[in-house]
């Protein structure tokens, strides 16, 4: 089969149709970036997507192909830190549109990588700012901004104008990044809006996340591969919602006259420990009976709940979460008893 790899001679990509605008993703190889580029396709769009050099090159692709969607979207080698590698691609593809989703995600590795998770995640968005400006383009450019950054929350219900409070390396830098978003727009003129986006999921979670490790752990009991699951702290809550949901406000956000920030959350929030009775309970198995709390998974500095008001996302851009709780849990699952049931 014809491999698409991490290769600038891969593009431009051909989606078979007229496009329209072109659109530029970092991190196209991450969860949100597989279903952005769904999005963006089906809606006539050239995508191209930032990948980092990796002696696996099918690593970069393997969301991509789950969708279907390896040989629709076009790579270029670079990464976050490398700025030069950001001006060589944005002088190249010029895209009308640029979505900064790559970064070091996993709340947990930064108390253990601290300054990698500084550079990547909060100095990449500092690089990509820059290197559009330094090169005079005007591509509107969409920040990957998180619910960490309230961390201690200030508020029962986290919205715009709720005062950060970020509790690991990871939400450190996520704030530095979201206020150069805020900072550009404001000193430059920048069409640059951040998402301020709540924990949201998918089949294409990384395993390292509570949920996919819980689902994963949920197929492997019911298929007798596995005995128990160690988790950490039951009594966190989130506000979880679906990816496919998640990436349309992103697309929306870029497609208004006038940039801002955005809250994207559910409204509803649940602790991890509801969310196993819902993993389990869809495969028939009652989680108490398989859930061992491991203090090894306990984080230096917790983030106990969170629930946000998208209340500006909805009446702005119209935007609605279509997929409940038990929906996207009930997939996950799914997904992995299918996932392992493979040869
Ligand atoms: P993932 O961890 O699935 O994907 C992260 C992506 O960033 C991967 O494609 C990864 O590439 C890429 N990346 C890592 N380091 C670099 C680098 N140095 N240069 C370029 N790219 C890099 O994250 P999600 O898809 O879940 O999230 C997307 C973004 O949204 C992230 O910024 C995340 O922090 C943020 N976010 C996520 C939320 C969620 O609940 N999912 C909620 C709020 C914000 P590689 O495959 O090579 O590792
Ligand atoms: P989070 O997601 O830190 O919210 O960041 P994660 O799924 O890692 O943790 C959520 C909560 O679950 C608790 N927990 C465990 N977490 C993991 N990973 N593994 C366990 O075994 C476990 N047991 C309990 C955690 O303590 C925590 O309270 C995600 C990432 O996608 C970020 O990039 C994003 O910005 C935020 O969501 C919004």
């Amino acid at each position: 089969m014809e491999k698409r790899l991490a290769n600038e001679d891969n593009y431009p990509p051909s989606n078979g149709a007229k496009a329209m605008k072109t659109a530029l993703i970092t991190g196209i190889s991450g969860q949100d970036g597989a279903y952005l580029s769904q999005l963006l396709l089906a809606k006539g769009y050239r995508v191209a997507g930032l990948v980092r050099r990796s002696s696996n090159a099918e690593k970069a692709v393997e969301r991509l192909r789950w969708l279907g969607l390896e040989r629709e979207v076009g790579l270029v080698d670079g990464d976050l830190t490398d700025l030069s590698s950001l001006i060589r691609v944005l002088a190249k593809l010029r895209p009308d549109e640029v979505y900064n989703l790559g970064a070091q995600s996993f709340v947990a590795l930064s108390w253990q990588q601290p300054i990698l998770t500084g550079e990547v995640t909060g100095m990449g968005a500092f690089n990509m700012l820059e290197a559009i400006r330094l090169l005079e383009m005007k591509p509107r450019f969409y920040q990957a901004s998180s619910s960490e950054m309230y961390g201690l929350v200030q508020a029962p219900l986290q919205s715009e104008t709720t005062p950060f409070y970020p509790r690991s390396p990871y939400a450190v830098s996520k704030l530095a990044a979201h206020w150069i978003t805020v900072n550009y727009r404001e000193s430059f003129g920048m069409h640059a809006s951040s998402g301020i986006l709540f924990n949201h999921e998918s089949p294409l979670r990384g395993i390292e996340f509570v949920t996919r490790k819980i689902t994963d752990g949920v197929a492997r009991i019911k298929l007798g591969l596995a005995t128990h699951l160690d988790l950490g702290n039951l009594d966190a809550a989130r506000d979880w919602g679906h990816a496919r949901d998640y990436v349309k406000a992103m697309w929306l956000m870029m497609q208004q006259e006038v940039p801002g920030d955005y809250v994207v959350a559910t409204g509803r929030s649940v602790t991890i420990r509801e969310f196993c009775s819902l993993a389990f309970g869809h495969a028939g198995l009652n989680h108490q009976d398989y859930v061992r709390v491991n203090p090894a998974f306990f984080r230096p500095a917790e983030v106990d709940c969170l629930k946000g008001d998208a209340s500006k996302a909805r009446e702005t851009l119209g935007w609605v979460p279509e997929i409940t709780l038990e929906e996207l849990a009930a997939e996950m699952v799914e997904a992995d008893l299918r996932r392992l049931r493979q040869p």
